[in-house]
């Protein structure tokens, strides 16, 4: 029997990551007896009074959020990370390390309404939005290694509020997953004079089994070695650090593929899809001194939807103990979604 990667167990490489997938693409045969989520709830109403993240609301805390008409950007009021913090005392023990960890944490809301997400949002609302996460990331990494601009949409994901937002934490260190990036990255490019992820989209775009969506400047795809069901990366064609640096073109044609690629994700299973989504790009700070043209800048998306709008993929078991697992192959992943419409199924009948 010769080996066909979408019928037949097999493991694949991360280059990114430095780790593998385990892909057992036979076992989408089997039925679901599992766990069932809640539905997302659907019926958001556009202002909510006690909603903290609306506009002229007041938060718990007391503040007065500003009557907003575009994008609203305050300080987390229960921060993970705190700008001055006690440095913690060196341990001479290597088995008892501790390191000081000082940041701060930001919370921007993308629209006043809070029934409309980011695929429903106008191409100039999206480009607001990506405009200011340029400004947060030039801002925040004038003081801080790292900027995490990260998204967690639906409560599957421990979102813990509907209004459309994001979050930002800024960290004086580089946290895990950058710093293995950082160090594969410079890896490759020592190796092969060139950056890791400007090479893979080339040969993405040559192979074309995964994408899913591309334009001028922007290819959307799920990757080689995705380990989420529907897990993509929006990557840019030409090489770029930061987020800061896209020009004006490459975000207006940014803020049109967001709002395909995030149309198609809500389509998949009609309901407002679930995910964390992030930024990571090459590391700011004292960093900035540094060469870091091995870095290409690209966005993660992370949905755990499985099979329907509430069978989801569990990360334990084996992947938490072992290596993490998918059933359904990316090949397949990226087939669906390029079928999907690009129209929202909530706009359907205004067309
Ligand atoms: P999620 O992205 O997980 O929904 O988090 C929303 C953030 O908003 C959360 O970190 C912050 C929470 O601390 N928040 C405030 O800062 N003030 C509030 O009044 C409500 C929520």
């Amino acid at each position: 029997m010769s080996f066909d990667s979408q019928d037949h167990p097999h493991l694949r490489y991360n280059p990114l990551k430095d780790d593998w997938v385990l892909v057992c693409p036979h076992r989408m045969k089997r039925p679901w007896a599992g766990h069932v989520e809640k539905p997302e709830e659907e019926d958001i109403p556009s202002h909510d009074p006690k909603n903290p993240l609306c506009p002229g609301n007041t938060r718990p805390n007391g503040k007065v959020n500003p009557d907003y008409e575009s994008t609203f950007l305050f300080t987390n009021d229960f921060p993970a990370l705190l700008e001055e913090a006690p440095v913690p005392d060196q341990s001479e023990d290597e088995l008892f390390q501790c390191k000081e960890a000082k940041g701060t944490c930001q919370v921007m809301c993308f629209h006043p309404r809070s029934d409309i997400t980011l695929p429903r949002m106008t191409l100039d609302e999206i480009r607001t939005v990506i405009d200011k996460w340029a400004e947060i990331n030039v801002d925040l990494g004038k003081k801080y290694s790292w900027v995490q601009l990260f998204e967690n949409r639906g409560a599957i994901m421990g979102c813990s509020n509907p209004h459309p937002h994001c979050q930002i934490w800024a960290s004086s260190f580089l946290p895990n997953e950058p710093t293995v990036k950082h160090r594969t990255q410079r890896e490759y490019y020592i190796k092969h004079k060139s950056p890791m992820l400007v090479d893979y989209v080339k040969k993405e775009l040559n192979k074309k089994e995964r994408l899913v969506l591309e334009n001028e400047d922007w290819v959307w795809l799920v990757p080689y070695w995705a380990v989420w069901p529907y897990e993509t990366m929006l990557v840019p064609k030409t090489h770029i650090l930061r987020i800061e640096d896209l020009t004006d073109s490459q975000r207006n044609s940014l803020a049109d593929i967001m709002k395909k690629l995030l149309t198609k994700y809500d389509n998949l299973f009609q309901v407002s899809f679930p995910y964390s989504m992030g930024w990571h790009g090459a590391p700011t700070g004292s960093y900035m001194e540094e060469d870091c043209n091995h870095w290409q800048l690209h966005a993660v998306y992370y949905p755990p939807l499985l099979r329907s709008a509430t069978v989801r993929k569990f990360m334990v078991g084996y992947e938490m103990l072992a290596t993490q697992q998918r059933d359904l192959t990316p090949e397949q992943a990226a087939e669906k979604l390029k079928n999907l419409p690009e129209i929202h199924y909530k706009d359907e009948n205004k067309q």
